[in-house]
């Protein structure tokens, strides 16, 4: 399986967008959310501009440190030995915080494979829920892909930043922590192959109401490029969107962010469908030409522990200023 296959599927609208721009580029592609509601008066309030203030800082190397072990897992695709060896990893690093292990087993093309989310629950001092989330699983059927970017990168990033939301209540919303599984497709990216975990969250909560309750659902995904350039996704929540960008100018480290735009099919979809505000935070640049995405280039010395913590404390931030 080739993921280039999937490049033509990535529209890039705008080239050289100012990094500053307020105002997202139109999309002509961009298809109209049918389930998405109004943005919520939390959302658009923290976009108008916030107050200033101190958001806990991320430790880069320790982030660093997470990504390393993840990857000298060697490759982790569903079903694999480095899998079950991460989960195992997962369930140890989150001892004596509040888990659950959402089990469900999945349909696909290469037949029904039992599958993971794990969900770390951090409660605030707010009613509402913040859910950040990444893919732990990596690319399926590719012999040597360690996956240092995606998904080591994602999966380290949470680890750190539950450091940050441990350890009694916060102020604000509570945060959700998600280690999704089964992001990659198992044959050829489709819309029934590919997203199992994101999926089958999405609908669980739907059901149970859950959706109702998230402010916003964040997803880290290849942010551990050494050259960081987070894209605008024009498939996120402009409004959401807004609040990191404001985040990320706040902290000096606008360059990085939204200088390009493009259109992410990814985790945060179904989330988008159950009328969930979310944001793509993705570096869809990753080497020349996004050169060492889904190759056995995506090692571990392409992964910038700066990186790391650059768009750990724009997180940070963003969930600082969402709570307000
Ligand atoms: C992200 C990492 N994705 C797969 N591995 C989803 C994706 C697919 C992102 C196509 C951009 C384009
Ligand atoms: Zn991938």
């Amino acid at each position: 399986m080739s993921g280039r296959l999937l490049l033509p599927a990535i529209l890039v609208l705008a080239l050289a967008a100012p990094a500053c721009s307020q105002a997202p580029t139109a999309s002509p592609e961009k298809k109209p959310e049918a389930k998405s509601p109004a943005v919520p008066a939390p959302v658009a309030a923290a976009a108008r501009g916030a107050e200033q203030g101190t958001a806990p800082r991320i430790n880069g190397a320790r982030a660093m440190q997470y990504v390393r072990e993840v990857v000298g897992m060697g490759p982790r695709p569903v079903g694999s030995p480095g899998h079950r060896k991460l989960e195992a990893y997962l369930r140890a690093r989150l001892k004596g915080d509040n888990v659950e292990v959402d089990e469900f087993v999945a349909t696909t093309p290469v037949g029904k494979l039992t599958m993971r989310n794990y969900i770390a629950r951090y409660p605030g001092t707010k009613d509402g829920v913040i859910v950040i989330a990444a893919h732990y699983d990596t690319l399926y059927s590719m012999k040597d892909f360690v996956g240092a970017n995606d998904a080591g990168s994602g999966t380290g990033l949470l680890l750190e930043l539950a450091h940050h939301l441990r350890g009694g209540k916060r102020e604000g919303p509570s945060v959700w922590l998600v280690w999704l599984d089964g992001e990659e497709a198992l044959q050829k990216w489709s819309a029934t192959d590919s997203l199992y975990g994101s999926r089958h969250l999405a609908e669980k909560w739907q059901k149970d109401g859950t959706t109702k309750k998230i402010k916003a659902f964040l997803l880290l995904d290849l942010v551990g490029d050494a050259d960081l350039n987070i894209d605008r996704d024009s498939n996120s929540t402009p409004a959401l969107l807004d609040v990191i960008q404001q985040a990320a100018t706040r902290l000096g480290h606008q360059s990085h962010f939204f200088r390009r735009e493009i259109a992410v099919e990814d985790d945060h979809r179904p989330f988008a469908a159950a009328g969930v505000p979310v944001a793509d935070l993705i570096d869809f640049d990753y080497g020349y030409g996004n050169a060492f995405w889904h190759t056995p280039e995506d090692t571990l010395d392409k992964v910038s522990p700066r990186s790391l913590e650059i768009v750990g404390n724009v997180v940070l931030e963003s969930v600082r200023v969402l709570g307000q």
